[in-house]
């Protein structure tokens, strides 16, 4: 099995998504656990990947295939983890902001999250805070992840946060923002609990704030 995960895992840090589907199929043929194909094989590559990025040694086009390598191999095993019940992390409600159509990004942020063991909920592009509201109400959510790209849109970051005051389910939620423009002075200031400039650290700020 060894061999399969090595091959799993140059499969996704080299994002080549076809090795990638192959070689998780065979590891569920083998009846390799759906868990351990997750945290053995496919998040480690990804957490290379991120490293990587953070270091200059990685650019946004290889995280981006490397993410859709591992998205694929996500897919194949998504069933049987549900089927497994494997211990979520906590659930996220992800969007762009009103106003901003920009979802490279936050794709990439839900699917470093997913690959981390994180129950997603993606909103998409062009969410208006009364949506992230609805989504707390709904229930079980830990964190709202907030993206936007563009100066104009990110006061809609703060548009949110005083939403979720209004409604009174502030204290409810954990809340964290990313995006191009966004800053950790700027996160300070909107009282957001949490900032990641790229997704790996998105995985990092994730949990440390349902620590
Ligand atoms: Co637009 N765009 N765009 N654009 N676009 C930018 C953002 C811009 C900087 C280009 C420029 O002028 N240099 C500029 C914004 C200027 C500003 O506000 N300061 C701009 C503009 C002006 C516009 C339009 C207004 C152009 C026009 O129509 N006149 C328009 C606006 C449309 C709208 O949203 N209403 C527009 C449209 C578009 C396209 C549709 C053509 C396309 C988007 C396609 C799509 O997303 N499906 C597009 C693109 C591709 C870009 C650039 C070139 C690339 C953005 C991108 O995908 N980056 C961008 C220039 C640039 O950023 N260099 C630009 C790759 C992506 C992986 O990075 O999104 O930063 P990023 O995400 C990172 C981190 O930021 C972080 O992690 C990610 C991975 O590391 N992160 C989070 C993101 N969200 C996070 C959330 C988190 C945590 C981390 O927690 C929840």
């Amino acid at each position: 099995m060894k061999e399969i995960f090595e091959l799993i895992y140059e499969g996704v840090k080299t994002g080549n998504l076809d090795a990638v589907r192959t070689q998780v199929q065979a590891a569920i043929d083998g009846e390799v656990s759906p868990e351990a194909i997750l945290k053995e094989a496919l998040i480690p590559p990804m957490e290379e990947v991120g490293q990587l990025f953070e270091e200059g040694e990685f650019f946004v086009p290889e995280m981006l295939i490397a993410a859709r390598a591992m998205q694929a191999g996500l897919e194949l095993i998504k069933p049987l983890l549900i089927e497994a019940d494997v211990e979520s992390e906590g659930r996220v409600v992800l969007g762009t902001v009103k106003g901003d159509l920009h979802d490279i990004g936050k794709n990439l942020v839900g699917m470093m999250l997913e690959g981390a063991g994180f129950d997603v909920i993606d909103l998409g592009t062009d969410v208006g805070p009364d949506s992230f509201v609805d989504a707390v109400k709904e229930g079980d959510v830990d964190i709202i992840g907030m993206s936007a790209l563009l100066t104009t849109t990110m006061p809609q970051m703060e548009a949110t946060v005083q939403a979720l005051i209004d409604a009174g389910i502030r204290d409810k939620v954990k809340v964290m923002i990313g995006g191009a423009p966004v800053t950790a002075e700027y996160s300070e200031r909107i009282g957001v609990d949490g900032f990641a400039e790229d997704a790996s650290k998105a995985v990092k700020i994730a949990k440390s704030v349902l620590e």
